[in-house]
């Protein structure tokens, strides 16, 4: 199986379609190169301060990460509330919730000679399985080419049908994704992947943003990552993300709040976000339609 590789002007459907078959797919030249250099520039002095202290077995000792890009790339803005991010996501993950939100965003750069990563998926922190509902889309931005040589991330495509309880995928049939800077990996929570060895002299530099579930806890706790005073200074749809806002507006809703905060949105900037949720199962609703 190899991995769809689709143009920025690809519809959707397209996308989605070839997400949900292989587990992953590719949108080249998604944005440019402006965009992207903007980005580098704006995280390069984090990366270098504090680039290796998340160095472990499974991060990797010659990878530089961080995971509060928003506070340090306003730039960053631009890939984490993108339109077509935006449109998939919503295809995967409104069928099982009300909105979502970004659960992490980590610049990864992986130097040369580091090894590659263990393949996994990204959803293991939630311990539930439950076959065609996914927790989370994980979108790897390219932010300078991958190839297979410098540590593009490596896929098994496929890999996200299989429930973890009981198979396992072949995870030698992996395939390293190689792309122009500027492009966009998407992948299920549930597939299998990881950095790819980086076996080149250039450093090979992403950005990944996982979007999980609105009632599922953050990974990186967003509001201590970028709160208030930082995050009001974005856009409505991005705070929605970052989870200040509520998960419905209905009588069922998670994440209250009831004082004064400029970063909080009271109702979610997307239609798709809230609508169609309010009341749903209600006491009042019973009512209504059973008499009683
Ligand atoms: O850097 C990459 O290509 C993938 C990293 C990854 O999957 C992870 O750290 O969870
Ligand atoms: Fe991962």
């Amino acid at each position: 199986m190899t991995l769809s590789v689709l143009a920025k002007d690809a519809d959707i459907a397209r996308v989605v379609e070839a997400l949900r078959r292989d587990g992953a797919v590719i949108v080249k030249d998604l944005v440019g190169g402006e965009v992207v250099d903007a980005v580098c520039s704006e995280l390069r002095p984090e990366l270098d301060s504090r680039g290796l202290e998340q160095e472990s077995a499974f991060n990797g000792s010659l990878t530089n990460r961080i995971g509060n890009v928003l506070a340090v790339s306003p730039s960053a803005a631009a890939l984490l509330e993108h339109d077509m991010v935006v449109a998939v996501a919503n295809e995967i993950l409104l069928p099982f919730c009300a909105c979502y939100q970004i659960s992490s965003a980590t610049a990864i750069e992986v130097l040369p000679g580091e090894g590659a990563q263990a393949l996994h998926r990204d959803d293991t922190p939630y311990p539930i399985d439950i076959a065609g509902m996914e927790l989370q889309i994980g979108v790897m931005w390219s932010l300078n080419d991958f190839t297979p040589e410098n540590g593009g991330t490596r896929i098994v495509p496929g890999s996200h049908r299989l429930l973890r309880s009981w198979h396992l995928p072949d995870l030698r049939n992996w395939e390293a994704a190689a792309m122009p800077k500027g492009s966009a990996l998407f992948y299920m929570g549930s597939t299998w992947h990881g950095a790819g060895a980086n076996q080149t002299n250039d450093r090979r530099m992403g950005l990944i943003n996982v979007y999980s579930l609105g009632w599922l806890r953050q990974e990186v706790n967003q509001y201590l990552t970028h709160p208030p005073e930082i995050a009001a200074q974005f856009s409505p749809r991005l705070r929605a993300l970052l989870g200040y806002t509520t998960h419905t507006t209905g009588d069922d809703r998670l994440g209250n709040f009831g004082g004064d905060c400029a970063a909080w949105v009271r109702i979610p900037p997307e239609e798709a976000w809230y609508k169609g949720r309010d009341g749903v199962g209600t006491a009042d609703d019973a009512a209504a339609q059973s008499g009683l």
